[in-house]
Parts: structure tokens; sequence; C-alpha cells
């Protein structure tokens, strides 16, 4: 976008005034803010109609990413920097006298989503746009986002998050393109005008999805995409059946509030109603585009992919059907054709927990007509593959089965194309937990390894070291992101090495005063900053992490005068509320922080930092001051992580297990530079099987790790009587389901490794070098790339070949 500062300084400071009616310095920052926000939206108005209008005439594919969540963070920065007008405005404000970091923070962090799900639909939608994509996002405007976090004496309590409280500058309402979903009543046949019976809906509950659209900026391309949230409200013409406060508040509820729960199914029917109404809304939308151009049926897939993100959204197969056949009259084979090219589906996750299954009488209840559409798929998809692959193959691929509806079953027979997100993750899915489907639907089966957009994760959030990387490299690494690379060239340079290290420190120095003004924590910018931020699971084993700090916490306490590596250990998580063991083991960190904290002895060597309310925005203070960068899930278990790529990319180096992308950051970093241990997943699988793990023989035969875990119980933790001996219990009696007794010393000796490598700052910095370098392929603009090939077959609508991307690792 072309700007001047003269010009913005003018046209800002009008555009302050209209609304206000009061001069810019008497105002507040979140005045100067929201006059900013709309200031920008005015400014890129024309080029996103432009874009919506592009696709339309041109008749170009698009695709459609439906997700029950999306985690955005912040948006004023991330837009100023693709719209190439960052610098401009920043300038502009501080001649205006106004402080454009203060203006930053007041921006509410929109908690759309719980975790890495979110995050990802979040970098996808920047990459789409950033690539020149046809492409839209379709979720839920919740009222309420995922839930402020506070700690009350170590434990997690959970306020909620009134993100609209100021209003949303980024959004308009499109009350204009609104449209109605129904719940309930009964399904009847009816004879329509041509003779044939139809089904036809009677005594449902219409409600009215009303769309809020965000602009999507691509990077420095024009290109404004959107993602339009729905938001469920009571149809005007139905007002006069809504008699008490309790019935309205009934439609309210639907969009009210994120399930704060990550990889955990929690089968609520409001959950379901949530699910159907913005998949309903979003295909109802997509089906009213299709119809302005004018093509036939037939057409559809050639102009439309609709993607599945996880199966929150995959009522949206028996939706396109229900519409193609009770709406549009085509037969059953015609509409199912159509569904299956044009759905598409991410697992993002093996754990059985996670699995969405609906008990058939809810499904009936809340959705008559739906339910009759999965059963037909149901019956079909039997009869077909019954003679095929024998019934008992069969009969386990089955969609309604034991009295529920097997969300992932539906998505996949649904679909034409099934992903993982780590190429360890989609082996797992192929081989083992999904193996019944491979073999029926080999093809279906591929592997898109998740990425990050390197614009907010290190462009916008580590601004020092994206100018150090340019004046190495030069700047084509933003649009190519393989380029980083380039910088592997300046791994003996003694001067670039030196200022990495000095970036570094800055970033640390400024998290140190938030944990200080925020917090009330001092801590010491030139010990080791070790990162363990993401959901609080126990697959993640934090409390492994947690058994190391207990050891080092010994150590010093036998011996104060030990020359010992100083760490801070920083965490940010959050538990969902009903998941009892997870908020155990916050309560036991935040105690362990107290216990080590004020203990004089132990003074600045070791320190514990729980930030509360843990988000993207804190993620973007944490991360590029981060060191280390813990990666312990056990093997087997993470379908990819997100936060390993992001500190990769900002110098921390790992410490790992064969997990997730883990495999793949090992192979593009190499082993040299980071640090792996513990159990790999075939060697899980193993003593899986054959039962021959014994937790307890461990504990009395490690007098190191029975020492560490005693604390648990001993007294030595002060306040945690009820939640050491819960975890105590799980991890010596109750089999220690995730191994961290198992992976305990390989897991010391690698920390061990990593306070020696340490103590050469020169070698720790070349390592960080490397990884900043290996980076490029984690970027989520290759990601895309690939499902835009493969998956999508939609393609960039960028003229100028230099700002497409080409994959060269
Ligand atoms: C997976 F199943 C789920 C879920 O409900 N929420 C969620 O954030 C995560 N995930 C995986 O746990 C991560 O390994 C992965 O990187 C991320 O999804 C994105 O694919």
């Amino acid at each position: 976008m072309d700007l001047t500062k003269k010009r913005f300084k003018e046209e800002f400071s009008q555009t302050f005034e209209n609304m206000y009616a009061f001069d810019i310095k008497n105002s507040t920052a979140i005045q100067q803010y929201t006059a900013l926000g709309n200031y920008l939206r005015f400014s890129y108005s024309d080029d996103w109609n432009k874009t919506n209008k592009k696709y339309l005439n041109e008749q170009v594919k698009q695709v459609y990413y439906f997700s029950i969540e999306f985690l955005p963070g912040r948006m004023l920065k991330s837009n100023l920097l693709n719209l190439g007008i960052l610098d401009t405005v920043r300038d502009g404000l501080v001649d205006l006298g106004l402080d454009f970091e203060e203006i930053v923070k007041s921006e509410v962090d929109p908690g759309l989503g719980n975790g890495g799900l979110g995050r990802l639909a979040s970098c996808f939608m920047d990459s789409i746009a950033s690539l020149g994509l046809p492409g839209n996002g379709n979720g839920i405007r919740y009222r309420y986002g995922l839930f402020q976090q506070k700690f009350v004496d170590g434990y997690q309590v959970e306020l909620p998050d009134n993100w609209l409280r100021n209003g949303n500058v980024w959004e308009v309402r499109k009350e204009n393109k609104a449209v109605t979903v129904r719940f309930g009543g009964q399904v009847g046949l009816v004879e329509a005008a041509n003779g044939h019976l139809k089904p036809t809906y009677f005594n449902t509950q219409n409600i009215l999805a009303v769309p809020y659209d965000t602009g999507m900026v691509g990077y420095q391309n024009d290109v404004i995409n959107n993602l339009r949230l729905w938001s469920a409200e009571i149809p005007p013409e139905e007002e006069i059946h809504y008699h008490t406060i309790a019935e309205r508040e009934q439609v309210n509820q639907i969009t009210e509030v994120l399930y704060p729960d990550d990889s955990n199914h929690e089968g609520q029917t409001l959950r379901l109603r949530q699910e159907y109404f913005f998949t309903s809304a979003g295909i109802q939308s997509v089906i009213q585009y299709y119809k302005q151009t004018g093509l036939s049926w037939q057409n559809f897939p050639d102009k439309i992919a609709i993607h599945i993100n996880d199966t929150h959204p995959s009522l949206a197969i028996p939706e396109l059907m229900r519409v193609l056949l009770d709406e549009e009259d085509l037969s059953w084979e015609q509409a199912w054709e159509i569904t299956k090219k044009t759905m598409s589906y991410t697992n993002h996750t093996v754990l059985q927990e996670a699995m969405e299954k609906w008990p058939i009488d809810m499904v009936k209840k809340l959705l008559p007509r739906i339910y009759q559409v999965i059963e037909e798929i149901n019956r079909r998809h039997i009869e077909k593959k019954l003679s095929l692959y024998g019934s008992d193959l069969t009969y386990r691929t089955a969609i309604i089965a034991d009295g529920y509806v097997k969300m992932a079953h539906l998505a996949i027979v649904g679909s034409h194309s099934v992903n993982g997100v780590a190429k360890l993750h989609t082996e797992i899915l192929m081989h083992d937990v999904l193996n019944d489907f491979y073999q029926m639907y080999p093809a279906k089966f591929n592997n898109k390894t998740n990425g990050i957009t390197q614009r907010r994760w290190l462009h916008l959030a580590n601004e020092e070291l994206t100018k150090l990387i340019d004046s190495k490299i030069g700047t084509d690494w933003k649009t190519n992101p393989a380029e980083l690379k380039l910088f592997k060239a300046f791994i003996a340079d003694q001067e670039t090495l030196d200022k990495l290290g000095t970036i570094k420190l800055v970033n640390k120095e400024k998290f140190a005063a938030y944990t200080k003004n925020e917090m009330g924590i001092e801590i010491n910018p030139e010990a080791l900053f070790d990162v363990q931020i993401k959901r609080l699971h126990a697959y993640k084993r934090q409390l492994l992490n947690v058994l190391h700090i207990i050891d080092r916490y010994l150590k010093i306490k036998e011996d104060p005068t030990l020359a010992i590596q100083p760490r801070v250990f920083i965490f940010g998580a959050k538990a969902a509320p009903s998941y009892s063991y997870a908020k155990q083991i916050i309560k036991l960190i935040n105690a362990l922080a107290e216990l080590i904290n004020n203990d004089q002895e132990v003074d600045d060597k070791l320190k514990i930092v729980f930030v509360e309310n843990y988000g993207v925005s804190l993620a973007e203070l944490i991360i590029p001051a981060a060191e280390v960068s813990e990666q312990i899930s056990l093997a087997g278990k993470e379908a990819s992580g997100t936060s390993n790529m992001k500190l990769m990319l900002n110098g921390a180096l790992t410490i790992a297990t064969l997990d997730g992308a883990n495999v793949e950051i090992r192979d593009f970093v190499g082993e040299d530079n980071l640090f792996l241990f513990g159990l790999n997943d075939q060697e899980v699988q193993i003593l899986n099987k054959n039962g021959s793990y014994h937790p307890r023989e461990i504990y009395e035969t490690n007098p190191r790790l029975k020492q560490v875990l005693n604390t648990l119980i001993d007294g030595t933790i002060p306040d945690i009587e009820m939640e050491g001996r819960v975890i105590f219990d799980s991890l010596v009696y109750h089999n220690d389901e995730y191994f961290l007794l198992k992976d305990f010393d390989s897991y010391i000796q690698a920390q061990e490794e990593i306070d020696l490598l340490y103590q050469n700052k020169t070698k720790w910095n070349q390592k960080s070098l490397m990884n900043i370098a290996s980076s490029g392929p984690f970027s989520a603009d290759f990601t895309i790339q690939r499902y835009a090939e493969e998956i999508w077959k939609i393609d960039s609508q960028l003229i100028d070949v230099h700002q497409k991307l080409f994959l060269t690792e």
C-alpha cells in the first residue's frame, strides 16, 4: 500500500476526530487503537472488495477452511506489516506524540481457540492470503473466547474472556448475508410439484446465522481474503415465538463461548449445536456464492474445495448432501460424487479421548434430517465394502456403531483426502490408528507437515533478529523462507554469532522486565532460559520437566556452593477446567516455584516462572527470549507440535523426543544441533503391548529418581499434600501411562549436555544459528503450497512471479 508519513498523519488525525469529536492529544491508547484500526480497515476495504470480485468474476477455484477455532493473535501490527506500512505508521505516530507500543498492547488478543489447532488455522489464513491463494476461513464468532487464567494460591481459576467489550475494529457485520440454520423438528415426505416425494422439515427451531467478516491481509500483495465467523441470533420474524428470557438465552448460547477442551471430547449437546451451526451456515453461504456463478452442479468441485479442520466441522459432509438432495434435487449418486470431491479432512490427534462420537439419540433429536443422511451414507458404505473387505474390517469402519455416530469415520468416508500433520503422525494414522481405513482407501491418505508463519513469529516478534538476518542474507527469505538457509554461511563469523547472543540477551531482558513488573519475580537475564509453552496435558509431560527441576533443586540444596549453570524454567499452560490431573500439575509447578524462588540458598541458580494466561501475545514475548525449547511429549502422542517450530526459528535449541514434527526438525537441523532423549514410538508400542513396564521397579532401583519423587509426598514441597500424593501414585503405582520414570535418566543426561554446551557461548550460538537457518522448511507458506497443489487444486492469483513461492529445500 502506498502511504507517505505526511498523508498518514493527516488522514489518521482526521479519522480520529471524525470518530470521537475531540483532539487526539486528549485520548487514551484504546481510543487511538480503535481509530487506527478503523483507519486501516477503510484503507484496505477497496482491495478487499476487489479481491472478492476478482474471485467471483474470474470464477477461480476457492478453498473454504472450516474450523471451530481460529487463534489469530493481535492483528494491528500484522496488518501493518502485511500492508507494507509498519514503519511509516510507527514513525507517523511518534511524530504525533503517541506511543506505538502502548497502542499495540491495547488491542485484545482474541482467544477464539484453545491451542495448536486454532493457531494453525490462523497461520494458514496468513499464508493463504500471502501466497495470493483464493481462500476463506469459516468459523464461530464466540461472544467469549478461551477463559482468562488466574492463579489463586497456585491453583488455576478461570475467568470469562469478554473480548468484545470495546468492540472489534476488524470485523464487518453482514446481515445481508445471514442464513437460517434449523434444529430439531420432524422430517416428513411431501409430494413436490414434479410428483416426487420430497423430505420436508416440520416444527424446526430456526436460528439466524449472521456473518462477521474479517479481512485476511496478504503480505504486500494487495490480496485481502475473508475470514467469516458466524453469530447466532433470533430471526426477527420469529421473535413472536420467544416468550421467556430462558428461551432467548438458549439461542444466544450457541455462539456464547468456546469449549475450553484441547484434544478432549466432551459430548455435550451444545457443542454439537455449535458444530452444526457453523458448518450449516458455511455450506449455505458457499452454495449461495456458487449459484451466482451460474455453473452447473457437476462443476462444483472444480470451483469449490472445503477443508475440514479436525472432525468438528465434519457435519459439513451430510449438510452438503442435504442441500444438494433436498433443496437442489440432485440424485444421491450425483450429490455423493460432488461431496466427496469437494471435501478434505485433517486429523490432528491420535488420542482416543479426543475422538468425537455423538450418541445416536442426540443426533437424531437435534438434527433429524442430517441423521437420516448419515444413516444412508453408512448403509451404502457398509453395503459396498462388505464383499470387498469382509465383515470384521468393514464393520470396524462403520460410521454408526455401538450407539454412536463416529465423526472421524464420517470425515474419512465422505472426503477425498485425509491428512496427518507430521510424517510420523501420518505413519501412525496409516499403520495403526486408522489402518482399517488405510486398507480401504490407501490413496486418500497423505501427509502435510504443519508450519508456522514467519511473518508473525520472526518478523514481528523478533524485529532485531530479522534485521540481522536481512543485513546478512538480504530480504528474499521473507517471500521464500527456504532462503533462510543462506544464513548458514555465517556459522564461523564471530561478529554474527556475537550479535545473535546480544539480540537474545536483549529479548531476555525484555521478558525479565515483564516478570518483574507483572509477576514480581526477578530473574537474571544471564541465566539460561528454558521454555515449555503449550496446553497442560499429561502426554506433553510438563511433569517430566518438573522432575528435572526438582532434581536440580535437590543438588543445589545438598551442596549450595555447587557451580551449576543458572537456569530459569519458564512455563505457560492452560488446563481444561474439567481436567483435574492437569490442574494438579499446575498447582505443583506453582508450589515448587514458590519454594524455589524464595530460597536464599538457591538464589539465581534456579528460578521458575509460570506465566498466567499464556496465549499468542505472551508467546510473542517468550519465544524470542527462549534458549531451550522443551518438546518432550511421549513419542507417538504429539501429532506435530508447532511451538517447536516457532522456538527453533527464534534460535532456541530443542530438547526432544522423536515425536511429531520433532523428527523432521532433527532431519533438517541435524542431530548435532538438538538434544534427543527417551523412548521412540516403536519402543513405546512394544512396552505397551507386552505389558513389561513396571515403574514401581524403577522407583525402587533408581535412588536419584526415588529421592526426586519422594519430594512429592514428604513435605519438601509445601502445600501440595493432596496433589503430590495423586501425582506420585499415578507415576509409581498406577502404571505411569506416559513413561516418565522410564525416560527420566536419559532426559537428565540430555539436560546435562545442555548445561555443558552453554558454557561455550560461541558453540552455543553456532547451534542457535543452525536452528534459525534450518527452519525455513517449517514455514506455513510451504505447508499451504502443498495443500493448495495436492489437495485443494487451487492456484495463486498473483501475476508477479516474484511474489510466488518456490519450494527449493
Ligand atoms: C490437536 F486434537 C487436537 C486438538 O483438539 N487441539 C489441538 O490443538 C494439536 N491439537 C496437536 O496436539 C498438535 O500436535 C498439533 O501441532 C496441532 O493440533 C496442529 O495440528
